[in-house]
């Protein structure tokens, strides 16, 4: 599948880019808590990596063990991970396998602020320009300002608008500006004034405009971490950045753990399930 976005800090070179059913597939495992059999499954990846196929299917093993339920962390993940011309691609691919709009999945799943900010990323409505212009940095700086710690109650549409549909150095710029106006970070303020899953978006959200690899490297830290491995988080991640920025965030998983992400893969998995983990991580 010809795709604009071929990450150059990817580990696996045998396909090129991204996969818009992969994602659609996680995308509603995450939803509704189960997938698609697997023999479709597997049809749907064809493209993959036989390594990535192991994954897929050890992954749909491990979220059909667990039952229905949303997985709003692997949602948040997803949608605020991926470009937006990425997340029009996965709408189509949802709807090609489900016959259901993305959107009319989440709609009928999540409620709220949560669903309102959910729809704008679904929809993939957010600027993609490198551009960044000061003085709209300030503004909406501002109007964050005023939405939160400035009133009694919040504005939560504000906080919305403005980190769901400005570009990523946009929002950079904007919470340096932020910093300035509130003597506060931004991610104090959204933890002081918004919660639950919504809080939870909004918080994914900065840290991705950050360093969406860091932010990577934190999910993979969290999944591998203590007794036992969150697998549907760790084959997740592996597969679908393993063309894009899995470089970056072996990097950024040193930086936060002290070891790498190999020898955390190597200590906790095994088998067929280890190799396949391993050749797409790469080396140490
Ligand atoms: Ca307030």
């Amino acid at each position: 599948m010809a795709s604009i976005w071929v990450g150059k800090r990817g580990t696996i070179r045998d396909y090129p880019g991204f996969n818009p059913s992969v994602d659609a597939e996680a995308i509603r495992k995450a939803i509704k808590g189960i997938g698609t059999d697997e023999k479709t499954l597997i049809s749907i990846l064809t493209e993959r990596t036989n390594a990535q196929r192991q994954l897929i299917a050890k992954e749909y093993q491990a979220v059909c063990g667990k039952g229905t339920g949303t997985n709003e962390d692997a949602l948040i993940e997803i949608l605020t991970t991926r470009t937006s011309k990425q997340m029009q691609e996965i709408g189509h691919a949802y709807y090609t396998v489900y016959k259901k709009s993305l959107g009319d999945e989440i709609s009928s799943e999540t409620s709220g602020d949560f669903r309102k900010a959910l729809l704008i990323l679904a929809n993939g409505r957010r600027d993609e320009s490198l551009k960044v212009d000061e003085q709209l940095a300030r503004k909406d700086a501002q109007i964050l300002y005023n939405a939160g710690e400035k009133r009694w109650g919040t504005d939560e549409d504000a906080f919305t608008d403005i980190l769901c549909l400005r570009s990523c150095p946009q929002l950079k710029l904007t919470f340096d500006e932020y910093r300035n106006i509130s003597q506060k970070d931004i991610e104090d303020s959204i933890k002081g004034e918004l919660s639950g899953h919504f809080e939870d978006l909004l918080l994914a959200i900065v840290r991705c405009a950050r360093n969406t690899s860091a932010f990577l490297a934190e999910r993979l830290y969290q999944a591998l971490k203590g007794a036992g491995t969150d697998e549907f988080t760790l084959n997740r991640i592996m597969v679908s950045r393993s063309e894009i920025d899995l470089l970056d965030i072996r990097t950024e998983f040193k930086k936060l753990s002290g070891y790498s992400l190999y020898s955390a893969i190597k200590s906790d998995t095994s088998g067929d399930y280890e190799t396949a983990l391993l050749k797409i991580c790469g080396d140490d």
